[in-house]
């Protein structure tokens, strides 16, 4: 255990260095006390640059997740019917037994790809977290899962666009002028950054959040631009016509550094202000004046949010929003160009992980979004699905279409084990439920998706009753099924010495042993005052340069960038996708559901995690839809009533809440209620589709159509 010596120590009193699990770009260096063995309390490092002290609300009683008397101890066996919750305890070799003897049963009547995992990001650290798992179902020769919850279609534009760079660090945002914050709550979903943005506002900037949603974050801003879901591309489009237009492009800058000039000024002709307007219901002179602002204010700043990409046209929403800080020579300037996903900054060792020699070449791919229909047989598998091993996910909740999901997990014939701290909604349909420890209870070492810095998790306390890592379950799973890899054998501190790619550049001064002391550093790159990845081009593209006109989508069409899909390190090749970006409109339209939902994330949840935790749920409450007044009076509904939001995919209840805050013709439903708190046992996912969005197989929460009616 690592003690601080600048703090006040008892004699039984320790800290521990521990570090934020969950999936959420912040990645907080936590600091753990322990007292007789007993973690009391977590707080945010101060000393951290970005997490500056502080836990948000989804974590500052993390101790009590470890010690909820509802926690799942020792490894269980089903008593009732699936989805009732009731179980017996066995002991570890009962469950591995009974796993090695069901896996072996259902693979010599169906063949291995009759199992198929479930797992996401429960926690991100690099041992337990994406990619546990994967080498073992590689070995297995199980159905590969594609995971592309999150961010995904994004990714595939983005790195179309200009290529897998950090982008801009976070931290430099204190320096730019003109900061659009797109689809993303920052208070509630990124925390740490608001404090960057706030100062720099506090030096002149101006904020400017575009958002169906005048939530926390747009509340603070200079200037909130609502927005009908789904119409981005529309606006990013027409800023171009604008800026183009008006000759206010970055000449130079776009000269050196871009390919595809020329077709992208033809291309945008056609998307006018007005044109613009009607499909995005924001007035075509402020779409003019956005447009001027953003081209001549310097640095220039593009912060995208994860929802961006959430509708039938997300890719290339991102591939014209992507083209807009090179047109413009953002880039040029420390806090100007783009900021979305700085985990590419960091060197992760993921084949070490994922292994995916050890897959069977033409194994099946099933996409976790389509769990429901493939388990309901809806999605025609031969071999059908027999055996479902959940780990870090909770498909209950986070999966569209949640009757079939419910449907599918009830079958008597499927075989379902789930790993989780708790009785989730989908552990309550396990066969077998094995404990998982949580973060103050195993090792891990912390990438993140939001900042510049490397985190350490020690362990602070011993594992409670008979739970165990992500690690270790799969290690017993291997041991069990025979396996004798090499890799099945690794123990924790060998699995962290393989974590990073060490001799990277980037972790020039950075050591296991170093961050033992510190806890967390700074990747070895400039410091925030200086950093200019992109001053003199040299994107990580085809090119080297932001390609307006995509070779990679012309090379290999739509693509899913390997993190999503772990069975290879190649980009995996998909249809015919034009290289230009163009607008690609919502896919729901909807007399008889007149209603656009989305459903953001709730404040006091992670996802699901913390769904059933006393104190965050006292914080959230229960499931809500929000509804513009207007929308509300016209179908006689009062804040506080209950009310059926429903479509042809299913129906949720939930509690109404009516204010302007949000825009007309928008209902308001946050993500992570879960079912089992719910008024008819349903959350928002009832009425999501499963259809993908144009790249990279993104989801599509924020392009389904709902009507809301009172119960
Ligand atoms: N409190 C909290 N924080 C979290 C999480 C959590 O569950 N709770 N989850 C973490 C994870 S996994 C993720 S991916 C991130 C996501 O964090 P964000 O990127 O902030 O994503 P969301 O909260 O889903 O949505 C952000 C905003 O997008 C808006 N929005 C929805 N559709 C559209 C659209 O079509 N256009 C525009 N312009 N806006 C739209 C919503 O109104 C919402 O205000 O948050 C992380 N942080
Ligand atoms: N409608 C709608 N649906 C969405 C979204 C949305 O915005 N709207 N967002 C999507 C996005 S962006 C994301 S990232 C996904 C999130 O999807 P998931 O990653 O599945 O998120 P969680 O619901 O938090 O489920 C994680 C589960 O893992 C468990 N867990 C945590 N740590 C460990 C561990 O160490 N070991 C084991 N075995 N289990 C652990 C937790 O207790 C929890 O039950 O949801 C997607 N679904
Ligand atoms: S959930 Fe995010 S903001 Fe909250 S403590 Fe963890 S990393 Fe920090
Ligand atoms: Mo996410």
């Amino acid at each position: 255990m690592t003690a601080l010596d600048d703090l006040p120590l008892t004699p039984t009193t320790t800290t521990v260095r521990a570090a934020c699990p969950h999936d959420c770009p912040d990645t907080c260096a936590m600091v753990v006390t322990v007292e007789n063995g007993v973690a009391t309390g977590v707080r945010g490092d101060p000393e951290h640059p970005f997490t500056r002290g502080g836990l948000c609300v989804k974590v500052n009683n993390y101790q009590d997740k470890v010690y909820d008397p509802d926690r799942v101890l020792h490894p269980m066996r089903r008593t009732g019917p699936k989805g009732s919750g009731r179980f017996e305890q066995i002991t570890w070799d009962e469950a591995l037994d009974t796993i090695a003897e069901q896996f072996r049963a259902k693979i010599a009547e169906h063949g291995p790809e009759t199992v198929m995992p479930v797992s996401y990001l429960g926690t991100q650290g690099i041992l337990n977290g994406l990619s546990v798992g994967d080498a073992f179902f590689h070995r297995l020769g199980a159905t590969v899962t594609e995971r592309t919850y999150c961010d995904s279609g994004a990714c595939t534009a983005y790195a179309a666009t200009v290529g897998a760079t950090a982008g801009v660090d976070p931290e430099s945002l204190v320096h730019s002028r003109y900061i659009i914050i797109w689809a993303c709550n920052m208070v509630s979903t990124n925390l740490h950054l608001w404090p960057v943005v706030a100062e720099a506002q506090k030096r002149g900037a101006k904020v400017v959040v575009i958002d169906p949603v005048r939530h926390k974050t747009a509340r603070r801003a200079d200037w909130h631009i609502p927005i009908r879901p789904g119409t981005d591309g529309a606006l990013a489009l027409a800023m171009m016509n604008v800026i183009i237009g008006e000759g206010l492009a970055d000449e130079d800058y776009v000269r050196e550094h871009t390919l595809g000039y020329e077709e992208l000024a033809e291309r945008v002709r056609q998307y006018t202000p007005e044109w613009a307007s009607e499909e995005t219901g924001i007035p075509a002179d402020d779409i003019r004046t956005l447009a001027r602002e953003y081209a001549t204010t310097d640095p220039s700043l593009i912060r995208i949010g994860v929802a961006i990409e959430r509708h039938a046209g997300g890719g290339q929403t991102v591939r014209s929003i992507a083209c807009l800080p090179a047109l413009v020579g953002a880039w040029r300037h420390v806090g100007g160009g783009l900021l979305q996903l700085p985990l590419w900054a960091h060197p992760v060792n993921w084949p070490a992980f994922i292994h995916p020699e050890m897959a069977t070449p033409g194994t099946r791919v099933v996409n976790q979004y389509l769990i429901g229909r493939a388990l309901t047989g809806e999605l025609p598998l031969d071999p059908p699905i027999t055996a479902l091993v959940v780990y870090n996910s909770n498909p209950m909740v986070v999966c569209p279409e949640q009757d079939k999901v419910a449907r599918g997990l009830a079958r008597e014939d499927l075989f379902t084990v789930v790993s989780d701290h708790v009785l989730t909604d989908t552990a309550r349909h396990a066969d077998i439920v094995l404990p998982a420890t949580t973060q103050l209870e195993q090792h891990d070492i912390m990438f993140s998706w939001g900042h510049f810095y490397v985190t350490l998790n020690t362990p602070a306390v011993a594992p409670e009753g008979e739970a165990v890592p992500n690690t270790e379950l799969f290690r017993r799973l291997a041991a069990r099924m025979g396996f004798d890899d090499e890799y099945f054998r690794l123990s924790d501190s060998e699995l962290l010495a393989q974590a990073y790619d060490w001799s990277s550049p980037v972790m020039e001064g950075i050591t296991l042993e170093s961050l033992r002391e510190s806890g967390w550093a700074r990747l070895n790159l400039p410091g925030p005052d200086e950093y200019r990845p992109h001053a003199d081009g040299g994107f990580p593209t085809p090119s080297g340069r932001t390609e307006f006109r995509s070779s990679a989508l012309e090379a290999a069409g739509n693509f899913v960038v390997p993190l999503f899909r772990q069975l290879s390190e190649e980009y995996q090749p998909g249809g015919y996708v034009d290289p230009l970006p163009h607008y690609v409109p919502p896919r729901e339209t909807g007399d008889s559901h007149p209603l656009n939902l989305i459903s953001p994330k709730s404040h006091a949840y992670l996802n699901s995690s913390a769904g059933d935790q006393a104190m965050q749920k006292r914080v959230q409450g229960e499931q809500t839809v929000t509804l513009h007044p207007a929308d509300a009076a016209a179908r006689d509904i009062v804040d506080g009533v209950y009310v059926a939001v429903h479509n042809d995919r299913g129906r949720f209840v939930a509690l109404a809440r009516v204010s302007d805050e949000v825009a007309p013709g928008v209902a308001v439903a946050p993500m992570g209620a879960w079912p089992k708190n719910a008024k008819d046992q349903s959350t928002v996912n009832a009425v999501n589709p499963f259809a993908f969005a144009d790249l990279g197989n993104a989801p599509t929460f924020s392009d389904t159509r709902v009507e809301v009616t009172p119960v």
